[in-house]
């Protein structure tokens, strides 16, 4: 290729990969694969790489890091990189409105909302559109300069484009990680035995600050831009949320909960509905941004000290608190599994007291290295349960190793491991209380033997006081037994034994189900009892023959197996057929609905994906393959159906959109 030639091709390629990248980045929507886009980044490098005089500071290809800087060099920030006032309750917003009123002397004012990130600021100085340099807040004044990290974050421009371009323009944003980022990317610090973060914004500030911008490249980092510094070009930024719209236009991210808002009020509201969706967000936030909106109203207002008057930041209780971890205990499930438990000295975590926090295995507490005595950072993300992020190591002093025990603290049997897994298990099986509870729980739930009212705390209550020690003992419950228990009144006992009555009546596949066979879920169940239509034939049945059944693997064909094996279960199992639990013996009761039936689905539906749908109906006896013929019996179609659904149309075939499908399988059950 010739010189100019190349230099063409290479122009156009920047901006084509450019504009894919903030379509990509910053809104979120591209318009291209991935490998198309691969394949234009690829094409770009290859010139660059014949030419490399044709390399510009704002190509793409310049993202992927440069070598390690000795120290991060000092920057002076053309205008001072403001603090904000914080608020921290109503009286203090009141208060702020107030204030700004009188000092204004109007009655009404507007005001900007925007999320606070929680991240690490940072000031970017474009010249003629082109990214110049990029610094850290620092002190306000003078900041360390991070240009070569900020370069690899890819949503970033390293050129403004569009309108209007100043001929200097200082952008004011925050760097931030994700928390799907974040817990990423410490896995992979610990898998190296590298340091760990406490939380999503020491990565990012530790990413951003790194000497070997290579390593800043491989950080799932973040940017959104609040504002601007120094400027010199023409303007027609008289509000704030003009600024913002322009930063927008010029291919910088600025975040979409950006609200113009019409007195103190509708900031309140803003707050909370902000607040409500605040653990559902990607980023963190500590707050919310409200700014006076009119540049003219924001110069009469000027500053106090560091900070604007015309701007305050309404602050969110953290959700990451330190506590101590006091103990690990144990929890046993329905299966024997052995589940680890932070005990933790009480900690109130934004507005909830935690004293709890999941711990999953082993494994977890290896990787992590916790040990009992620690001081540990707890977060709170969601209405999950919390979770332990990690170890203060500074502040250990006195801990004891955490090791999983090997008998049931519950019943005292052994405890296994089988390899390859990362749980550990009580063999006890019923024996142990714990997972006796369990198992009732399950034979009671809606799907098993669906025991209307009987849920976890009253089988709790009922084991505990002896009622009952197996689920054979729920049918010779009396009523009088019933209301001696605490908050049992005679309605309710009454309602429990006529649910007790109604779930005699059951069918081979919910039997099965309930008995709670390890790894034999609903669809096992029915396969089971759709191959074999006895109880008896199942009981009787070797490892070999079950292992013929499709989705039944050695594994499982062992699991039902030995169920059958045990003396127990066999005894259980006669004492509930004995107290009157029946299902008719025939095939029609295990509710083939749609056997011999051939069924085609096609289009996208809303409800259920089409693999449920393909489940449920293969689940009552239809077929369902993937091209309509004459013997296609009905065609299900969703949105985007195309010639599959015509096809049907010109056979003559049935045709049905998802509302009247699930209406059908709501009538057959
Ligand atoms: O999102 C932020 N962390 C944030 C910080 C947003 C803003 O609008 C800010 C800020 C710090 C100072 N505005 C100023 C003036």
């Amino acid at each position: 290729m010739q010189l100019e030639q190349a230099r063409h091709r290479a122009e156009a390629l920047r901006q084509l990969i450019n504009k894919h990248n903030f379509q990509y980045y910053v809104l979120d929507d591209p318009s291209i694969t991935d490998n198309e886009y691969d394949i234009l980044m690829r094409e770009l490098i290859d010139i660059e790489t014949d030419f490399s005089d044709l390399i510009t500071p704002d190509s793409p290809t310049q993202r992927v890091g440069v070598s390690p800087v000795s120290e991060l060099k000092e920057v002076k920030h053309l205008a001072p990189m403001l603090s904000l006032g914080n608020a921290f309750n109503e009286d203090e917003m009141r208060a702020f409105n107030k204030r700004i009123k009188e000092k204004l002397s109007v009655n009404s004012l507007v005001f900007s909302g925007e999320t606070k990130f929680d991240g690490l600021a940072v000031n970017i100085l474009y010249e003629n559109g082109l990214l110049v340099t990029a610094a850290t807040r620092g002190d306000g004044s003078i900041g360390e300069d991070v240009t070569h990290n900020v370069r690899t974050i890819s949503q970033v421009p390293l050129s403004l484009f569009g309108e209007n371009i100043p001929h200097l323009i200082e952008v004011r944003g925050e760097v931030v990680m994700t928390h799907k980022g974040f817990t990423a990317l410490n896995d992979r610090q610990r898998d190296k035995g590298e340091k760990v973060f406490a939380n999503p914004r020491n990565a990012a500030a530790g990413s951003l600050r790194q000497l070997d911008s290579r390593v800043t490249a491989q950080r799932p980092l973040a940017f959104f831009a609040y504002g601007i510094g120094e400027y010199k070009g023409k303007t027609n930024l008289t509000s704030h949320t003009s600024i913002l719209r322009q930063l927008k236009e010029w291919g910088l991210p600025v975040s979409s909960d950006t609200k113009r808002l019409n007195g103190i009020d509708a900031c309140l509201s803003y707050y909370a509905e902000i607040g409500a969706v605040r653990s559902e967000l990607a980023h963190d936030i500590d707050g919310v941004v409200f700014k006076v909106n009119e540049i003219s109203q924001q110069r009469e207002l000027g500053f106090v000290s560091r900070a604007p008057r015309w701007a305050i930041a309404y602050k969110f209780p953290p959700l990451e608190e330190i506590t101590q971890l006091l103990d690990i205990e144990i929890q046993v499930g329905r299966t024997g599994a052995l589940t680890p438990v932070a005990r933790l000295s009480p900690v109130n975590v934004a507005g909830v007291t935690v004293t709890n926090a999941t711990l999953h295995n082993i494994d977890e507490i290896k990787r992590k290295d916790i040990k009992i005595g620690d001081w540990v950072y707890v977060r709170r993300a969601g209405d999950v349960i919390p979770e332990i992020v990690a170890v203060i190591k500074e502040k250990r002093a006195n801990v004891s190793d955490f090791n999983m025990p090997n008998v049931c603290p519950v019943c005292g049997s052994d405890v296994v491991r089988q390899e390859g897994e990362a749980v550990y298990r009580c063999i006890g099986g019923l024996s142990c209380s714990a997972q006796n509870i369990q198992a009732i729980i399950h034979f009671a739930s809606r799907k098993a033997m669906n025991i209307d009212g009987l849920g976890d705390k009253l089988i709790i209550q009922l084991t505990e006081s002896g009622l009952i020690s197996t689920v054979a003992d729920l049918y010779s419950l009396s009523k009088e037994q019933l209301v001696t228990l605490e908050r049992m009144g005679e309605k309710s006992a009454e309602n429990l034994m006529a649910a007790l009555e109604k779930s005699k009546k059951t069918t081979l596949e919910r039997f099965i189900y309930a008995m709670g066979i390890r790894e034999v879920g609903e669809a096992t169940a029915r396969t089971l009892a759709m191959r074999y239509k006895s109880l008896e034939l199942i009981e009787q049945a070797t490892t070999g023959e079950l292992e013929t059944i499709s989705d039944v693997g050695p594994v499982v064909a062992f699991n039902i197996y030995s169920f059958f094996q045990q003396k127990h279960n066999l005894e259980i199992i006669q004492r509930l057929l004995l107290a009157g639990i029946y299902w008719e013996n025939n095939e029609d009761e295990i509710n083939l609905i749609f056997s011999g039936m051939s069924f085609v689905l096609t289009g996208s539906l809303q409800v259920m994906t089409r693999d449920e749908a393909k489940q449920k109906l293969i689940s009552l006896g239809a077929k369902v393959t993937g091209s309509v013929s004459k013997k296609t019996n009905y065609v299900v179609y969703g949105e985007n159906a195309g010639s599959k659904y015509e096809k049907a149309i010109e056979l003559g075939i049935t045709t049905l959109n998802e509302e009247s499908f699930i209406k059908m399988l709501e009538k057959e059950k």
